[in-house]
Formats: structure tokens, C-alpha cells, sequence
């Protein structure tokens, strides 16, 4: 049978990312939800989790990983997404901006900014792209403002310069908040912020924002991603928009395995 078939050529073993992301919670739940007794997920980060692909890919080699879009991994490799009839893993997700209460009264031109900052998957995957290339992200980041003047334009028009203000941003090292903070960032100090970039865990990335410790998170992915770490800081934070809409989570394989569902896995 296809699962047994499967389930044996990688141990069992889901190749998952840092034990704080929703896509681990959401792993247990699928775990849960097709009955995957026999399997374990395997913890460690975005970038053990990238490089246990690469060297399984470059031998053809089965591996089931958590994966996420937007992400450069489907630009470098031949992917697919297994289908997930039960939902586990929610559907089309967004991205949200989410500040510290208050944010708006102490830096109104941060917060209009912010709110105004959207862009595409592709933009960002540009930035992506570079980045795993082997340019900083601050440089990778820095080449597509200048390329896109236009679209920074719209999120900077009106909005007044200031004069060394202190904000700070607290994100994972997930490349795709990797790619957004770094050309947020840059967008900020050209507006005359001072930029401070700490980097966390997911949980803590959360907390951060709600206790006042930090101003913005970029990479709040709503409802189901991080849904848990929403209401439990409820009431705490400030939503105050979208930069990305149809993003997406699941367990992702490469498209030379003979499987298409989670179902498969049973
Ligand atoms: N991710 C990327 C994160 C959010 C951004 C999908 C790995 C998570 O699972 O929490």
C-alpha cells in the first residue's frame, strides 16, 4: 500500500521548522486529524528544514516537509503542496502588520507606513531569492526599493520625515520575515527612523508586542498560522492591516513523489 510505501522511505518523519511556529502547531493537529499515528515531526528551523531539502532533492530522495508560500524553496525546486481535505491546515491566510497599543499616538508617521505597506508574493520573493543567493538582506532589501520606487512611494506619500525616533522590530528567522523586515526597515530609516531589528522566536516575537517591548511584528500570519498566539495576546496588540493576502501553509513534497494528499500518509 502507498502509505506504508511512503511512511517507510522517510522514517516516518516529518521534516518541520522551530517548535514556536503555527505551522508545527497546525502539524500536530493534521498529525490528529488523518489519524497519522506512526508519525513524528521533526523539530528544528527554517534553515535545517531548507537544507534537509536540498540534499534530498539533489539525490531524489523522498522527504515530506512543513512548507510555506510565500518561500524561494518553490522557485529552486519542483514542489507541491499534499491536499488537506480535513483543513487542517486552514485555508488561503494573510499577512498582518501588528503593533504595540499605542503605537499610533507616539509615532503617527510609522504607523501610516505601516499601514500602508502591502506587496505581492513575487516582490518578496525577489528579495528572498538574493538573499539565499548569498547577498545581506539589507542589500538584497535595498535593490528592490530601488526598483520599485513606485510602489515604496505609495506606501511613504504624505507622510512626514522625522528625526531619529526609535522603533523596533521583532521577527523569526523565517527568510519570508526576513525579507519583509529588512525592506520595512529601510523604508523607515529613509523617513528618518532609527531602526532596531531583534530577532526571536515566534512566542516570544508575540509577547514582545503585547508587553510594549517592541513596537512591530511584520510576519503575523492570521487566522489559523498563529491564530493561538492572537487571542492569547488579544486586546494586546493593535491589528492594524494586511501586507500580503493568499498566503499559504502546508506539508509540501517533492512533485517526483508518487503521493498528492495527506491521506496518502494513513
Ligand atoms: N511560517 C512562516 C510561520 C509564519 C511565517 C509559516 C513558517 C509559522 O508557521 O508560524
Amino acid at each position: 500500500d502507498k502509505s506504508e510505501a511512503v511512511g517507510e522511505t522517510v522514517d516516518y518523519k516529518i521534516t518541520g521548522i522551530d517548535p514556536g511556529a503555527g505551522i508545527m502547531e497546525a502539524t500536530d493537529r493534521a498529525i490528529e486529524d488523518y489519524d497519522l499515528d506512526e508519525w513524528s515531526v521533526v523539530t528544528g528551523s527554517g534553515a535545517a528544514m531548507t537544507a534537509a531539502l536540498k540534499k534530498a532533492y539533489d539525490k531524489e530522495e523522498p522527504i515530506i516537509i512543513t512548507g510555506w508560500s510565500p518561500h524561494w524553496k518553490f522557485a529552486k525546486y519542483d514542489l507541491k503542496y499534499l491536499e488537506d481535505p480535513e483543513g487542517s491546515y486552514g485555508g488561503s491566510e494573510e499577512l498582518h502588520t501588528i503593533t504595540r497599543l499605542g503605537l499610533e499616538d507616539d509615532f503617527p508617521e510609522a504607523h501610516a507606513m505601516l499601514q500602508n505597506f502591502n506587496w505581492l508574493e513575487e516582490d518578496m520573493a525577489e528579495v528572498m531569492i538574493e538573499v539565499i543567493d548569498g547577498e545581506k538582506p539589507e542589500v538584497a532589501a535595498q535593490n528592490w526599493i530601488d526598483k520599485n520606487e513606485e510602489k515604496v512611494t505609495e506606501w511613504t506619500d504624505g507622510i512626514d520625515k522625522v528625526d531619529g525616533d526609535e522603533i523596533k522590530f521583532v521577527y523569526v528567522s523565517w527568510d519570508s520575515a526576513v525579507a519583509s523586515t529588512n525592506v520595512v526597515a529601510l523604508v523607515l530609516e529613509d523617513l528618518g527612523y532609527e531602526v532596531e531589528m531583534l530577532q526571536v522566536e515566534a512566542g516570544p516575537m508575540w509577547a514582545a508586542i503585547a508587553d510594549g517591548s517592541a513596537d512591530v511584528l511584520l510576519a503575523g500570519w492570521l487566522p489559523i498560522t498563529h491564530g493561538t498566539y492572537a487571542e492569547k495576546f488579544e486586546g494586546k496588540y493593535e491589528d492594524i492591516g494586511t501586507s500580503m493576502v493568499d498566503v499559504k501553509i502546508g506539508l509540501v513534497v517533492p512533485t517526483y513523489m508518487d503521493i498528492d494528499s495527506i491521506e496518502d500518509l494513513k
